[in-house]
């Protein structure tokens, strides 16, 4: 900056370079010339120092509002500065943050993705597990309704089956009274035929007393439905009751079973009423004929035939 200053002020001129100085006396010449000079170097040294003051001073108001304009940017570009490192700390700051919510969120992520591809895997397998369950259930669904029918067609069997099996249970009950009738009627010596067991008896009786004693044997006197059964009676060849009688109303015959007489086989004249005679009571008088009955008292006492039916 001095030498910026100073670079006007040069060497003083030599005094061959005075013009003025010509025309003074030898004498004078060198003090007047010495003045001149001097005046002259001063004043164009205060010329000289006036344009450099100017030009200092320019130079100065220059710098000063170069300073000031320097100093405002300085301030500005300090503010700006401040700003921007403030800014730049919030924004670590922020970074930082982020950074740490990022890794936060990265580790929630990956945490997240591990429960979800176990919770897909998971659901993988319970899907699995219910599509077989579903085809289970379908299986024991189709299964229990055929085992519905089963049952149910079972149980409608089981029913015939035990109806079947009382029906049965009677037949054979049945199967076994008639088994052991039919002993214990062989056992007594009784005669068997054509589903009925016959008993003629050794001594006589009236008529009630023979109903008697079939009864007590658990049979009747003998009621003949056939003809067959009309000769059988009749190959004893014994007078012997029957089991028909007109005792209640006289003239309907009936046997002893309730059942009204249908098919008779009376003798030749008979039934007669003999004078004075109550009969009501029929017996077989004749063995040689199909017409073998007469009625009779039934206070007389007669062999006597028992008739036990067997339903076979
Ligand atoms: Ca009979
Ligand atoms: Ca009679
Ligand atoms: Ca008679």
């Amino acid at each position: 900056m001095a030498s910026r200053l100073w670079f006007g002020l040069g060497p003083a001129r030599s005094r061959k370079e005075q013009p003025g100085l010509q025309a003074l006396s030898d004498k004078s010449r060198p003090q007047a010339w010495l003045k001149a000079s001097q005046q002259n170097s001063v004043t164009n040294e205060r010329d000289t120092l006036k344009r450099t003051n100017t030009a200092i001073e320019a130079t100065s108001r220059s710098l000063t509002t170069e300073k000031d304009n320097l100093k405002r940017q300085l301030h500005t570009c300090t503010s700006q500065q401040n700003s921007v490192t403030n800014e730049r700390d919030t924004l670590k700051r922020t970074n930082t943050a982020i950074e740490a919510t990022s890794r936060s969120l990265t580790t929630e992520r990956d945490n997240l993705k591990k429960q979800l591809n176990t919770c897909t895997l998971t659901q993988n397998s319970l899907t699995k597990e219910r599509d077989m369950l579903k085809r289970t259930t379908t299986g024991i669904e189709a299964r229990s309704r055929i085992l519905s029918l089963e049952k149910d067609q079972l149980n409608r069997t089981l029913n015939t089956c035990t109806l079947s099996e009382v029906s049965l249970i009677k037949e054979k009950d049945k199967l076994e009274k008639k088994l052991s009738d039919f002993a214990q009627f062989v056992q007594k010596k009784w005669l068997y035929f054509s589903g009925s067991f016959y008993y003629i008896s050794t001594t006589m009786k009236t008529w009630q007393s023979s109903q008697y004693d079939c009864w007590r044997e658990g049979a009747d006197l003998v009621i003949i439905n056939s003809n067959e059964e009309e000769q059988f009676t009749r190959k004893f060849a014994k007078k012997a009751w029957i089991g028909l009688t007109d005792r209640v109303r006289e003239g309907s015959w009936k046997w002893v079973d309730g059942t009204p007489l249908t098919r008779s086989y009376w003798c030749t004249g008979e039934p007669n009423h003999y004078i004075r005679r109550n009969e009501d009571c029929v017996e077989i008088q004749k063995f040689d004929s199909e017409c073998s009955w007469n009625d009779a008292e039934c206070t007389n006492e007669n062999y006597w035939i028992c008739e036990k039916k067997l339903d076979i």
